[in-house]
């Protein structure tokens, strides 16, 4: 018999971490060309501004009371987003996680209804059901953010599975944070896409943390976009902070999915400014950290980079931020003028559109179908068939085997 082997780890029986990620300066963008027109250029500095402003002034609200629940700010990470989505066709989709509002408003959607989300109005995208991690817009392709780390990676990857069937050349972006790659959703899903060659794009945002967790704690390989590599999925990495490099990689990556029907992950290093959610206290990271990492701005640099380029002075920019705060003061107003949800909307949306779930629930109360909208009832209802009536009742088992079965579970 073997000797057991000596217990002689070279770093000893403490947790330690012997290597620590090297990340590249995000404040260097001079390696990217930006090839956009003047107009492009305007509107993707607007975008990042928006979500900046928007969720400013949705901490304060936060403080206010005015919203409830968990609120993930993105600020910091805006030009990811933005850089991904101003990439993709109108027909396209994406589906991200919690942190979810830079994506909705980069898909174009309204401000106010979603800061009226946010305080639970009725006027809000979700009807005021969502709240700030289920910015769903379905018309603009938006299938909303998830609660579940890493829950809504095989929902892309079954998204692209759809649009395979369809035969179309749609594509799908999957947004999640560097706290995902290590659920198994994260290989499960990338292993299907790459077998079954499915449109998607799937885009790490890495923060260098998962709430209070840094990558070098949680991460055995550091380079997060090496994880594909298990699965033949083509990968890259891209500075975060820059937005003319995340909308290169993107439409490489776009292009590849639209074409070759094949998918990519890609992996942008970014930062976040504030705390996991408002209830983060930040004791894992010091100032000085983040006030380096705020050096690297994405709307900061872009504007700068812009201002040498000669194609925008500072008053350019200025007028863009006073229109965007405007914009922000007009959806506060929307906000507060809205109504609260009825009771009765309490009956939809739990179930999916079903004529037999409706008529089924009808039956046993009837608000259930004063609550039913006009688009859900269709044209034509086909007959209702009532349920077979159930089995008649087993024989009453002897006491001794109940009892043992009860045991087993
Ligand atoms: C499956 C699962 N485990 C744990 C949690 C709790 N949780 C919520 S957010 C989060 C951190 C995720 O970090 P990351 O993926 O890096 O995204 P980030 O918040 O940094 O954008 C955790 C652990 C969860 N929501 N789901
Ligand atoms: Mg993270």
């Amino acid at each position: 018999m073997r000797e057991p082997a000596p217990h002689n780890h070279p770093h000893g029986n403490a947790l330690t971490l012997p290597q620590a990620k090297r990340y590249k300066p995000l404040s260097d963008t001079r390696t990217e060309s930006g090839t956009m027109d003047r107009n492009q250029a305007l509107a993707l500095y607007r975008q990042m501004l928006l979500i900046r402003r928007f969720e400013e002034r949705c901490a304060q609200l936060y403080v206010e009371g005015k919203i409830g629940g968990f609120l993930h700010l993105y600020i910091g990470q805006e030009a990811v987003g933005v850089g991904a989505i101003s990439q993709t066709r109108a027909d396209d989709y994406l589906i991200a996680y919690y942190r979810d509002h830079g994506y909705a408003l980069a898909r174009g959607a309204d401000p106010r209804l979603l800061l009226a989300e946010l305080c639970g109005k009725f006027t809000g995208i979700s009807r005021g059901k969502g709240g700030s991690m289920h910015f769903y817009d379905i018309p603009a392709g938006n299938f909303g953010g998830d609660g579940i780390v890493g829950g809504h990676l095989p929902l892309a990857a079954g998204i692209g599975y759809g649009i395979r069937m369809r035969g179309t050349d749609q594509v799908c972006l999957c947004f999640f944070g560097d706290g995902a790659v290590n659920e198994g959703a994260f290989h499960e899903t990338l292993n299907v896409s790459a077998l079954w060659d499915l449109p998607v794009v799937y885009i790490i945002e890495n923060n260098r943390y998962g709430m209070g967790t840094s990558i070098d704690r949680a991460s055995s390989v550091k380079d997060l976009y090496q994880r594909a590599s298990a699965y033949g999925v083509p990968r890259r990495e891209v500075n975060g902070m820059d937005i003319v490099a995340v909308r290169s990689a993107l439409g490489e990556a776009i292009d590849r999915a639209r074409k070759e029907k094949r998918p990519t992950l890609i992996e942008a290093e970014t930062y976040r400014y504030r705390g996991h959610s408002m209830s983060d206290p930040g004791k894992y990271r010091t100032k000085e950290e983040v006030e380096s990492m705020m050096k690297s701005d994405p709307i900061l640099l872009f504007g700068r980079r812009l201002m040498e380029q000669e194609r925008f002075t500072q008053a350019d920019l200025d007028a863009i931020d006073k229109d965007v705060l405007a914009q922000m003061e007009d959806a506060v107003t929307f906000t507060e003028q809205s109504p609260d949800p009825p009771v009765e909307s309490l009956y939809e949306d739990v179930y999916v559109r079903s004529p037999y779930i409706h008529m089924k629930a009808a039956e046993k109360d009837p608000a259930w179908r004063a609550a039913i909208r006009e688009d859900r009832v269709p044209a034509s209802l086909p007959p209702w068939k009532p349920a077979a009536p159930p089995p008649a009742a087993p024989a009453a088992q002897p006491a001794e085997a109940t009892a043992s079965a009860g045991k087993a579970k």
